[in-house]
């Protein structure tokens, strides 16, 4: 059970059971890797009048929410006091970075995975939080791990410049009108660096409606090896976005070979950041392909930032 005795509202979580993976830690925390699923059922125990029209609630940690309309939790019947209702619920953890919490790249960072209720009583919220669950670092926590794609919002000791140049197998993507620099410098700056806005701190390429591909060769000084690729794709607008990243490596430029695992992603009806991470990439390389593509129906693929992780 879950201590309410701080909660206000009519709604309460009383208790959850966590069915997917993550390792149980002290307390009701869990620690799990970015991008992992959390299949959840909370109870939720009705402790005043409730006002179901309008009403919505939700669970997730900041800037990745699911949820929907109280009135279906309900089913078309009315609420009445001292009656818990079971709401299974899943969402895969993928924490938008912020200013404030960068992505957990090289350690654990926790988030709070808050239950929510908004506009049950005339406009408000009511947050409640359920557990804490910790992300693994996504780049490794080893210490023979860098950032060898050496973008400017990770710590110095675990940056290499690495680079030696950009090319673009699909055409060149436009610089965003807001940004600074070159698309180079846009691509490593950081996903916070100038306006502050990774919407506009961005390269987009124009994909005709269709599902075209569009990407980005990423050159290194030297043979290296990848393990990890981050791409930043923020959602502006629903039809300028990315869906999918593809990884390839090349010793000599020409033949590639696809690596890596692509964590699954939120589904895509809302704005935002997002982080896709591709894993077990683990090949000794000159050269990283990043294939980008979206759904039909939208009109630009948007990349703000790629990190290659390795050494
Ligand atoms: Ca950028």
């Amino acid at each position: 059970m879950l201590d309410v005795s701080e909660v206000r509202g009519p709604l309460q979580v009383i208790g959850y059971d966590w069915h997917s993976q993550g390792s149980p830690v002290e307390g009701d925390g869990r620690v799990i890797d970015f991008g992992e699923r959390a299949d959840l059922t909370l109870y939720l125990k009705v402790t005043d009048r409730i006002g179901l029209s309008g009403a919505v609630v939700s669970v997730g940690i900041p800037g990745l929410f699911e949820g929907g309309d109280l009135s279906d939790l309900f089913r078309g019947a009315s609420p009445s006091i001292g009656e818990v209702l079971e709401w299974d619920v899943s969402l895969h953890l993928t924490p938008a970075p912020t200013r404030e919490k960068p992505l957990p790249f090289f350690r654990a960072q926790d988030y709070h995975l808050e239950f929510s209720l908004s506009n049950a009583l005339g406009g408000s919220v009511i947050r409640q939080v359920l557990l804490t669950v910790t992300i693994s670092p996504i780049a490794g926590a080893t210490d023979s791990s860098f950032c060898i794609s050496g973008n400017q919002d990770i710590r110095g000791d675990r940056r290499l410049s690495l680079l030696e140049g950009m090319d673009f197998p699909y055409g060149p993507p436009a610089m965003n009108s807001s940004g600074n620099g070159d698309i180079r410098s846009e691509i490593t700056d950081g996903i916070f660096t100038g306006s502050e806005v990774p919407n506009w701190e961005s390269v987009s390429w124009d994909s005709d409606w269709g599902p075209d591909l569009r990407g980005v060769d990423i050159r290194f000084a030297r043979e290296v090896f990848v393990e990890t690729v981050v791409a930043i794709c923020p959602t502006p607008y629903l039809n300028h976005r990315a869906d999918s990243v593809d990884v390839a490596v090349s010793l000599d430029g020409e033949s590639f070979e696809k690596r890596g695992k692509a964590v699954a992603l939120w589904e895509r009806t809302r704005r935002g950041i997002q982080a896709i991470v591709v894993r077990d990439v683990n090949a000794s390389t000159r050269t990283v392909r990043l294939t980008l593509s979206h759904a039909n129906q939208a009109q630009r693929i948007v990349l703000s930032e790629v990190y290659v992780f390795g050494r």
